[in-house]
């Protein structure tokens, strides 16, 4: 298998999703930010019309790595414990180009919105037929999904770069996990762990009133 000889596979980045639930139903940030970096990586190998998503998706990241790592680190274990220290802390609401730095919570919930097209594009790939066309998929998941949030001339660079994607049991191919059919047995398996993320931060998110944060 290419994995077994060191090659990038998109097995060990829907893993890191799979470790990111802990008993007690928390998220752990470490494995979530893991899996996004993965995800970047993969973005990357499909050519620099992408390059405008893996930007906005690197500085997101790169916040909150910066978060985890920095003097309040022990509250950035979580998405829960996340929410409740800057809850707590008024670090939330504040509007954006006010001079503060962007909240922890408004950037996961960038994440999280681009988690739900990735969940619908994996399950479109997983269910589509062997001559399914990948933009098409993509196309539609995204129109489902992170496409209410994106003005106009987003939608339109997404869609044109959704073009150059290729047909689906190349893209299968790709992800580097066997054969068209291997990979979508390891799409089977770690669709639910995907699910599972989306919808504890989803709950959390909706709980605390954070879903539309600017
Ligand atoms: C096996 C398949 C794996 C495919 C991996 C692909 C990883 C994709 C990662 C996408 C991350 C996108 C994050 C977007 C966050 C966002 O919505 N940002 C917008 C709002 O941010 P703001 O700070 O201003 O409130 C921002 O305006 C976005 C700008 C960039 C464009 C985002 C387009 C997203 C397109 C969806 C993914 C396309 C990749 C398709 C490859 C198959």
């Amino acid at each position: 298998m290419a994995a077994a000889r060191g090659a990038f596979s998109l097995r060990e980045v829907l893993a890191a999703f799979q470790t990111c639930v802990t008993e007690r139903r928390e998220v752990l940030l470490g494995p979530y930010l893991c899996g996004w970096r993965g995800l970047i990586r993969f973005l990357h190998s499909l050519g620099a019309i992408f390059s405008f998503v893996s930007k906005d998706a690197v500085a997101k990241v790169q916040i909150m790595e910066n978060y985890c790592r920095g003097e309040q680190r022990e509250k950035y274990v979580s998405l829960q414990s996340m929410v409740e220290y800057e809850l707590a802390n008024g670090l939330v609401n504040a509007q954006r180009r006010s001079g503060r730095p962007d909240s922890g919570c408004r950037t996961v919930l960038r994440l999280h919105r681009a988690l739900c097209w990735l969940q619908l594009f994996l399950e479109g790939l997983r269910t589509g037929q062997e001559d399914s066309r990948t933009s098409v998929i993509c196309t539609d998941s995204y129109n489902a999904s992170l496409a209410t949030y994106h003005p106009w001339v987003i939608r339109k660079a997404a869609t044109v770069a959704f073009c150059t994607l290729p047909p689906r049991n190349t893209f299968l191919e790709i992800m580097n996990v066997g054969t068209p059919e291997e990979a979508v047995a390891m799409l089977g398996e770690a669709l639910p762990y995907i699910r599972d993320v989306y919808g504890i931060t989803q709950e959390l998110f909706a709980q605390h009133k954070l879903l539309d944060l600017p």
